[in-house]
Parts: structure tokens; C-alpha cells; sequence
């Protein structure tokens, strides 16, 4: 009976990527950040919806469009008896930013709250032109009305959405209810159990995009990748994909610098493919992370679509056990990093948040992050871009998924599909990620396959890997055996020995057995709270924390295709299940610097292990 059902479900995700792969998903707009929009963060009014969320759901389970959506002001004096809410009087909430650190009573609440604003459309867009409100990530599930007409509805916490809201908008104070439900759902991605905090609300900016009838919604631009690196080449390749453009609109891309100049014209499908030669081209790298302005136009007179962005080429791929960066190996030195705002907590909103994180990875000498679990805010990957910091960059699948369901391979692979959309452009990002520490069974290595060969369809230019953490390990002998490295171009390996496992002197005798590809030790590392001392055995102190470093150094060197370090993690990060009065008080302590800015030992021995080049080689 239950092998009878293994073998259905194992056949159903057989069939997902044919079946499945069409999942729609509602980002639309690439690029948004180099649009001239109308801005909406600012202050939101809010009412909290508490558990089971009366307001959003009518007694039969559906999405009340009639409650709160509506935005109707109580009669407190005369006229018949209506809704009993005034989001005119409610307190307001600052977008971006999550509700937890703003308000202290809605520290711990991981329910529906409501948000609201009125905005102005004025003067109202030109006949035929289109308008859509960009949400850069609501945590998790989203309901949208615009002036009481639901518009959209959205899964998941940390990518972005486009709701079309052409038809309802009107002249004038136009208004926006937004219901943002952060409750953790057992078939969600990430499910319930996670070991970050589940900061909720609208986290990220959110804006009126207004454009023509026909427009580009997407693109790609970037150095040709044929199946070796040209050294001299100055290929570009790509598509601009213009939204509802008849067959054979024209599209022009130009590249000042690089002397493109080139037209292109789109297919039934709205993609105009294309293929230039710049006259001249500096690649992107760490050392060089130059950047080119690129401008897509498609349109005429009122009817013109344009955008500029900023974009760097560069050539990323595997060869046997090495990374090359434009033709030469390459070592990645870097750290994790979850999207914890340094200083002040919550979740990174905003510039300055964005630029003390890349000011501790450039003083710990990194060329590389690893931005755990989830795809962060945009701005992440274009400061990675512009500062020459190299980017993994991974979908929340994180520990206990249900991976026997068909609707969450659907969830997984619209977040895929929305995470390489938003930043397939991004020179920086040279790694896909598909998941973290998964259990090693078949459903989860058919899923994870699907879901990896999935990545590589939509984009083949880019390795893919994943964070294993299923090596056996007997003795001081470790070996990564697990059937779903064979869908991978690059090994994650998670191990915390000396921590979670054994001392910290056991990894100076451990051998690994992984396979003949490039690995990085994508998590390792040790709590410390930071200012704790004692001996280098003392659990908690920094001392120790270091030593655990120094031996897992011993170690890691000895790994002969290793091409990559980010232990875990660059900041302390606040976690519900780290309790630990007076060591945790809420927060994970593996962290290299303190959630206030205060690093730690381990710190500076990294610091000179990159700086030397003492961990790891390029080949
Ligand atoms: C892990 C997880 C990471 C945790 C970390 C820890 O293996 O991938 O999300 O936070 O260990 O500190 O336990």
C-alpha cells in the first residue's frame, strides 16, 4: 500500500516538468528599480487580523472581498450601521519594513495584518496606456484591491509581484488594501519549521508603473556562452520579450560604450532574440566590476516603452573539479549572509542597511556571499554588482518541505521562475541554488532534480547547485553519496563538526569522499556570543568559536576540489527557536560579527585566511 502510493507519487513528479512548468506567476516587470514610477512606500494604514483572520476569510474558507477590502468608514453619528474598522483613524505602518520591529506589540505575530493607502492618479495615463502596482515582496501570502476590485493574489515571501490595475483605476484619490498573511503553512515554501525569523508584512518597496499598451517586460542581455569561453570574445546574446507586441515589433539595444547599436524584432511569442558584437567590451569581475549602460526601446511617439540598466558581462562555468570566471579558476571567499538589517534588526530595507553588510564583506576580504535562504531585496544584487561581490542566490526550500506534493513543486518552481526573472541580469549572481539540507530520499531527489534541470531550462548560462547535507560521516571518514549531487554542477556542503558533531580537533583527521565536481563548504561554524571569553573548549566564547574555525581550516584544506568557503553566518540573526537566556535571547550566534556591529575573533581569522589566500585554491 504505501510502495503502491511512493510509486504514484514518484510518477507524478515524474511527469511535473511537463505538467507543472507552466505554472503562471505574477512578477512581470524586470528592472523596476531603472523605471520611472510612481513611488507608494511610505506610511500605510494598518489593522491586525488575528488568527483565523475574520476579516479575510468568509465563514466557507474564500477570500472575503467585502470586509476590510472594501475601505468603508464606520457611521459613528447617523446613517445605517456599516463596517466596524476605519483604516482613516488606524495607525500606520513605514513601507518598506516589516510589521515586527515597528510595532512592539506585533514582535511575535505571524498573522494577517492589512495595510492600506490612498494615492493619487494624476494627471490619469494616456489612452492606452497600462498600469500596474509592483510589490518587491510581501511576506508571505498577499490578497491586492485596488478601489475594492481584488487585482491579485500572491504566494510567497521574498520575490516579486506585478498586479494589473489599468481598468480600476479612476482620475484623482484612488485607494489600495493590501492583506499580507505571514502565517507559516505546512505546504508552504519554506514550511513551518525554519531557523530565521518570520518578519512579515510589505518588506520590500512597492510602486504605480505606468506604461504603454505593448511593452518590455523582460529581458536578458548578456555575453554570448557557447560550450567553451572565448577569450577576445564580444558576443552579447539574449531577448527583450515585449508584453502583447504584435508579431514584428521592433526593438532597438544600445550600448554606448561597448558600440552596440542593433535592432531586433519580436516572434509570435513577443521575444526579440538577439545577437551583436560589441566593438569593445570590459568584462565583469570582482577586480572590474564594470557595469554598462543598456537601453531596450520599443514604440513610437506616445507608444515609446524605454529602459536603461546597468548591467556587467562576464562568462561563468564548471570544468571538471574548477569555477572559471571568464576563463580562470577562480576561489570563492565568502560568507552567508541572512537579510537581518545590521544595527538597528528587522529586515534590510533600505540602502543603508544593504551598504554596512557589503562594508563587513569587503573587510573580511570576501569576494563572495551566499544570501540565505531566500531571494533578498534587490538592492543586494545591484550593490554585488557594482562593489565586484559574487552572489549565490537561493528559493526558501529549506529543511522539512512536503515534497510529495505536486501544488508545492508548482510553488517551487514559480519562485525559480521568479527569483531568475528578477535577477538574471545580474553579473554577480553566478550560482542558482534550488534548496538547503533536504532529506535524502527518492520523492525529494525526483523533485530536486526536476527543479534543478528546470533552472538550467531557464537559464543555461548560470552552474546550479544546492546546500547537501546528508554526507555520512563514520569515524574521521566522511562521504557524500546522495543521488541528487548527480543533478548538480557545484556541491554545497553543510557540516558543523565541532559544534553540532564531535570536537573541534576531530576535523583535523576527517577525510571526505565527494564527487569530482567543484565544492563549497557552504556552512560551517560555531556559536560565540560576541564579548564572551574563556578557554578555546569553553562552549559560547569567542575563543572557541576561533578554534573551531582554525580546525575546520585544517580540514577544508584538505579537500582537493574545494573552490569555495561561506560559513555560517557573517551576523548574528534573530531566531524564535535560539533560547538561550544571556547567550541566544532570541538570536542565532553563529555569526562572525554581532547583530550590533561587534566582530568577533573568528572574524580576523578569516579575515587573514582570505586576505593571505591560507583556505582554499582556485585549482
Ligand atoms: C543549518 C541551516 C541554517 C541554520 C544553521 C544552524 O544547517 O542550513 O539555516 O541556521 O544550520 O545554525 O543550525
Amino acid at each position: 500500500m504505501i510502495r503502491s502510493a511512493l510509486r504514484l507519487t514518484l510518477a507524478l513528479l515524474a511527469l511535473a516538468p511537463a505538467v507543472l512548468a507552466q505554472t503562471s506567476f505574477q512578477t512581470l516587470l524586470v528592472g523596476i528599480d531603472h523605471r520611472t514610477v510612481t513611488n507608494l512606500d511610505g506610511d500605510w494604514h494598518y489593522l491586525v487580523d488575528q488568527s483565523p483572520a475574520p476579516a479575510l476569510y468568509t465563514g466557507n474558507g474564500q477570500i472575503n472581498d467585502r470586509g476590510y477590502a472594501q475601505n468603508t468608514h464606520p457611521n459613528i453619528s447617523n446613517g445605517p450601521h456599516n463596517g466596524e474598522y476605519d483604516f482613516s483613524t488606524a495607525p500606520t505602518l513605514h513601507v518598506p519594513g516589516d510589521w515586527n520591529t515597528q510595532v512592539p506589540q506585533l514582535f511575535n505575530y505571524e498573522g494577517v495584518v492589512w495595510y492600506q493607502r490612498d494615492f493619487d492618479v494624476q494627471p490619469i495615463p494616456k489612452p492606452g496606456t497600462r498600469a500596474f502596482l509592483h510589490i518587491g515582496a510581501a511576506n508571505y501570502r498577499s490578497h491586492v484591491w485596488v478601489n475594492a476590485k481584488r487585482v491579485c493574489d500572491h504566494e510567497g515571501g521574498y520575490t516579486p509581484f506585478d498586479c494589473e490595475v489599468t481598468s480600476v483605476l479612476h482620475p484623482g484619490s484612488n485607494f489600495v488594501v493590501i492583506a499580507v498573511d505571514a502565517t507559516r503553512m505546512i505546504d508552504g515554501i519554506p514550511s513551518v519549521g525554519i531557523d530565521w525569523f518570520n518578519y512579515g508584512g510589505l518588506t520590500r518597496d512597492v510602486s504605480l508603473v505606468t506604461v504603454p499598451a505593448a511593452f518590455i517586460d523582460d529581458y536578458d542581455v548578456h555575453l554570448a556562452h557557447g560550450p567553451a569561453f572565448q577569450p577576445g570574445s564580444t558576443e552579447l546574446t539574449g531577448y527583450i520579450h515585449v508584453l502583447d507586441a504584435p508579431a514584428g515589433t521592433p526593438v532597438t539595444i544600445d550600448i554606448p560604450e561597448a558600440g552596440v547599436h542593433t535592432t531586433a524584432t519580436t516572434g509570435a511569442d513577443g521575444r526579440a532574440p538577439f545577437d551583436v558584437k560589441a566593438a569593445s567590451l570590459t568584462l565583469w569581475s570582482p577586480e572590474s566590476p564594470k557595469l554598462y549602460k543598456v537601453t531596450l526601446t520599443t514604440g513610437t511617439a506616445d507608444q515609446r516603452d524605454s529602459i536603461t540598466d546597468d548591467i556587467g558581462f562576464r562568462d561563468i562555468r564548471v570544468d571538471g573539479t574548477r569555477i572559471l570566471l571568464n576563463g580562470k579558476p577562480i576561489f570563492l571567499s565568502g560568507a552567508n549572509m541572512h537579510a537581518e538589517a545590521p544595527i538597528r534588526g528587522g529586515r534590510v530595507d533600505n540602502d543603508q542597511d544593504v551598504a554596512t553588510i557589503f562594508s563587513y564583506l569587503k573587510d573580511l576580504n570576501a569576494n563572495f556571499v551566499r544570501l540565505a535562504h531566500y531571494p533578498q531585496d534587490e538592492r543586494m544584487e545591484r550593490a554585488a554588482d557594482r562593489d565586484g561581490i559574487m552572489v549565490w542566490s537561493e528559493i526558501p526550500l529549506w529543511q522539512h518541505i512536503s515534497f510529495d506534493k505536486p501544488e508545492v513543486y508548482a510553488k517551487a518552481v514559480a519562485m525559480l521562475n521568479e527569483m531568475v526573472r528578477r535577477d538574471r541580469n545580474k553579473a554577480s549572481v553566478i550560482l542558482w541554488s534550488v534548496s538547503n539540507e533536504t532529506p535524502n530520499n527518492p520523492i525529494r531527489t525526483q523533485f530536486l532534480t526536476n527543479l534543478a534541470n528546470e533552472a538550467r531550462r531557464l537559464d543555461p548560462t548560470r552552474p546550479i547547485t544546492s546546500a547537501l547535507n546528508t554526507a555520512h560521516i563514520e569515524g574521521s571518514a566522511g562521504t557524500l553519496t546522495d543521488p541528487f549531487a548527480n543533478a548538480l554542477d557545484v556541491i554545497g556542503l553543510n557540516q558543523y563538526i565541532g559544534w553540532y558533531t564531535g570536537q573541534p580537533e576531530d576535523a583535523d583527521t576527517m577525510q571526505w569522499t565527494l564527487p569530482q565536481k567543484p565544492v563549497i563548504a557552504s556552512e560551517f561554524g560555531a556559536e560565540a556570543k560576541a564579548g564572551n571569553h574563556g578557554a578555546v573548549n569553553d562552549r559560547w566564547t569567542e575563543e572557541q568559536q576561533n578554534y573551531v574555525y582554525q580546525h575546520q581550516f585544517v580540514m577544508l584544506n584538505k579537500i582537493p576540489q574545494l573552490r569555495g568557503t561561506t560559513p555560517w553566518i557573517l551576523m548574528d540573526f534573530r531566531s524564535p527557536t535560539r533560547n538561550i537566556p544571556k547567550l541566544q535571547d532570541g538570536y542565532n550566534r553563529k555569526g562572525l560579527i554581532s547583530e550590533d556591529g561587534k566582530k568577533k575573533a573568528a572574524f580576523f581569522t578569516l579575515q587573514q585566511a582570505y586576505k593571505d589566500h591560507t583556505l582554499g585554491k582556485p585549482e
